[in-house]
């Protein structure tokens, strides 16, 4: 039996967590062989730790055979110690009002902190992945913070817009899903990401040979894509939980899966036109467990041009409404 694995996740009393707790004790994220020990986090509000109270017994009674241990806490330094991956998915939700600057700043600070003490405690070989939003920016923060883990290790979550871009393109087609490959999403979470339908591949042929609509490419497939978070939450009165949870769950099992293609937000360092200062979402292939390279080289036609510009813009100015709080 391998030695167990330290998994910090924060808001984990949230709707997410509630999703996600259960599928990584089940083995989904590590592997069905790799033991883990969940280190709990959530906000040192008593209705939210007596919430994680109720979550940490459901797990005790789902009697899993890879979970080693629960840990409860409030305490970030607590919950982040000797941690080997750490999942901040807990943020403030945007309130009625709220301007996007006010959400970057209160986010921002929760950021700091969390960076702050994962540099300080977590294992030498941590991973962080964001999910919180704005997930790109807040993980820029978090990653700003620390200076014994490279910013590489810091990455933000845009696979479930990959996921989510996968499965218009088959429904589109026709197609099974399996059948849609290298699908990737540039730039950030949020609507102005770009989903790159031109080097998506349908049954090995060029999606956009079978998909000849370039109009519905160009217009509702990016559209649906951006705006599937706010149609999720217009339906369900609730924002996206176990879709997010389950993509999760896909980030982190391709990153420890060498030889894995997938699309991962990570520092810029200036490809495909990115401020090199940025977290954009881009191909990445998995080298070693953990560790990735960007894919890059992918041709950009005029009309993606505009798209990755238009993304750009916007990481760039939520850098400077947070340009304060980055080391
Ligand atoms: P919930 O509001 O259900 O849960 C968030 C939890 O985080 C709460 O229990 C809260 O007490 C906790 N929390 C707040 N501040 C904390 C802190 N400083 N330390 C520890 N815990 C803290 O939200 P949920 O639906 O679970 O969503 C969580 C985050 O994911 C939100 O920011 C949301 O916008 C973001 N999302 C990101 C997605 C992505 O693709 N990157 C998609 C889904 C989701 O919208």
């Amino acid at each position: 039996m391998k030695n167990p694995i330290r998994v910090a996740v924060t808001g984990a009393a949230g709707q997410i967590g509630y999703s996600l707790l259960f599928r990584i004790a089940s083995g989904a994220m590590f592997g069905p062989d790799q033991p883990v020990i969940l280190q709990l986090i959530e906000a040192p509000i008593e209705k939210a730790l007596k919430a994680l109270e109720g979550v940490a017994m459901e797990l005790d009674d789902c009697a899993f055979p890879l979970l080693k241990g629960i840990v409860q806490t409030s305490d970030p330094a607590v919950g982040f110690k000797d941690a080997n991956w750490c999942l901040l998915v807990g943020a403030k939700p945007r309130g009625p009002g709220m301007e996007r600057a006010d959400l970057l700043k209160d986010n921002g600070r929760i950021f700091i902190g969390q960076g702050q003490i994962i540099d300080a405690v977590a294992a030498a070989d941590a991973r962080v992945a964001v999910v919180g939003n704005p997930a790109n920016t807040n993980c820029m923060i978090a990653a700003s913070q620390a200076k014994r883990l490279p910013a590489e290790r810091f990455t933000a979550m845009v696979r479930l817009d990959q996921n989510r871009a996968q499965t218009q393109l088959a429904k589109k087609a026709g197609v099974d899903l399996t059948a849609v490959k290298d699908i990737f999403i540039y730039g950030n979470h949020s609507p102005s990401m770009f989903p790159a339908f031109e080097h998506a591949s349908i049954g090995g042929k060029a999606a956009t040979r079978v998909i000849t609509d370039l109009a519905w490419l160009q217009g509702p497939f990016c559209e649906t894509v951006g705006k599937r978070g706010a149609a999720v939450i217009a339906a369900r009165g609730a924002s996206s939980a176990a879709s997010a949870a389950n993509a999760l769950v896909d980030h982190v099992r391709s990153l420890v899966t060498p030889g894995a293609i997938h699309s991962v937000a990570v520092k810029s360092k200036g490809h495909y036109g990115f401020d090199p200062e940025v977290w954009a979402g881009m191909p990445v292939r998995t080298t070693t467990a953990g560790s990735y390279e960007v894919i890059t080289g992918y041709a950009m036609d005029d009309f993606a041009k505009s798209k990755l510009a238009a993304t750009n813009q916007e990481l760039v100015e939520e850098r400077a409404f947070v340009a304060d709080m980055i080391k």
